[in-house]
């Protein structure tokens, strides 16, 4: 790993057995498969819905990466204050937002997050411990860090989480943020789910190494580069990291290694074939499903039946399709929240 490229880690096909889930607590392993589920239902959903019409604004998919927000989120708690960017569905639904609200945000409805002024990129769900997402890439990466330094200050041992891509951390404010953050020690927990690609292009046309951990080693900061579609070695190595974190050690770096099934924004999975995408890769990629992962470790054990498992599908399949509904049904803001809900109502002087 010291020569900073990913080995067989990226080489999809050394990953498509069932993952190891022995010794785990089978309770939390179905959490975890329940919740990465409605992730990906939910998700299916969307690019329905964009390809359909029904929704008006982008979506950015992360289909085939929700390992890594489930196997965070498992170390969290609603204290905490998780940050996401423009592909943040997975990081709101694993800190136990409400499907129906975040549909409401994307179909612009008064009950949407953010009082569907905002969209798929503009998410808040505070008293799940997510304080936002925002569309410009690494700009929630120095308010991560503020956050975590509050948190800090304030002693309660929590942190201070920020999703970022492989793209994000070609940006100035991410290597400041590194910097400060461990001269601080403040308790911030960087997440870069690495999916080789920012926007079209694979990182082998945007960065001389592929693993973004050698900026964490650059600025002192203890990080571990995990297989990010392995729910269980993802939450192991965000235990490390958060733990250190708690107990006053500073930040952590996890970069998580992945692969996004959809284009870069909305339903086409061949949107950006051609840029070292192939769909010879994509169909390898497949192969390395999370969700099927996790299912083949559980069988492995004799832990979850087939029957179980549909009837696990179609329950939230269920649910999906009704919060899908409630929120088609749910009114557009009215005229006057676009003073009242998008300007800060502070008394600015004139
Ligand atoms: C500051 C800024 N620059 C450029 C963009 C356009 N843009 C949106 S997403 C994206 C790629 C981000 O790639 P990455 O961080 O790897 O995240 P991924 O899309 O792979 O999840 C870019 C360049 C933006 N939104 N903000
Ligand atoms: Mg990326």
């Amino acid at each position: 790993m010291n020569d900073w490229s990913f080995g067989d880690l990226a080489d999809s096909a050394h990953y498509q057995q069932a993952i190891d889930v022995s010794g785990h607590d089978v309770e939390t392993l179905f959490k975890q498969l329940r919740t990465m589920l409605r992730i990906r239902l939910a998700e299916r959903c969307l690019a329905e819905g964009r390809r359909n019409g029904m929704i008006g604004g982008p979506v950015h998919l992360g289909v085939g990466q929700e390992a890594v927000a489930v196997g965070v989120a498992a170390e969290l708690r609603k204290t905490d204050r998780v940050f996401g960017a423009h592909r943040s569905h997975s990081h709101v639904l694993s800190m136990g937002s409400s499907l129906h609200r975040l549909f409401a945000e994307i179909l612009g409805r008064d009950t949407g997050l953010s009082r569907g002024m905002g969209g798929s990129m503009h998410l808040w769900d505070q008293p799940n411990g997510f304080y936002g997402s925002v569309p410009i890439v690494s700009g929630t990466v120095p308010l991560a860090v503020g956050a975590a330094l509050a948190a800090k200050l304030q002693g309660g041992g929590d942190v201070g989480v920020a999703y970022l891509g492989d793209g994000a951390v070609e940006e100035g404010v991410v290597h400041e943020s590194l910097n400060l953050a461990r001269m601080l020690k403040a308790p911030a927990i960087f997440i870069v789910e690495n999916n080789l690609f920012a926007s079209h292009m694979h990182i082998s046309l945007r960065q001389p190494k592929e693993s973004t951990a050698r900026f964490a080693a650059a600025n002192d900061i203890p990080y571990e580069v995990v297989d990010g579609n392995d729910v269980v070695k993802v939450r192991l190595a965000a235990a490390r990291l958060i733990s250190l974190a708690r107990e006053g050690h500073g930040p952590g770096f996890l970069e998580a290694v992945t692969y996004r099934w959809y284009g870069h924004v909305d339903w086409r999975d061949d949107i950006d074939v051609g840029v070292n995408r192939s769909l010879e890769d994509l169909v390898e990629w497949r192969k390395r499903d999370p969700i099927a992962r996790l299912v083949n470790g559980l069988q492995a054990l004799g832990l979850i039946d087939v029957n179980e498992l549909a009837d696990m599908e179609a329950d939230i399949a269920k649910e999906v399709d009704g919060a899908w509904k409630m929120a088609l049904a749910d009114a557009y803001p009215p005229l006057s929240a676009l003073t009242s809900q998008v300007f800060a109502d502070v008394g600015v002087a004139q």
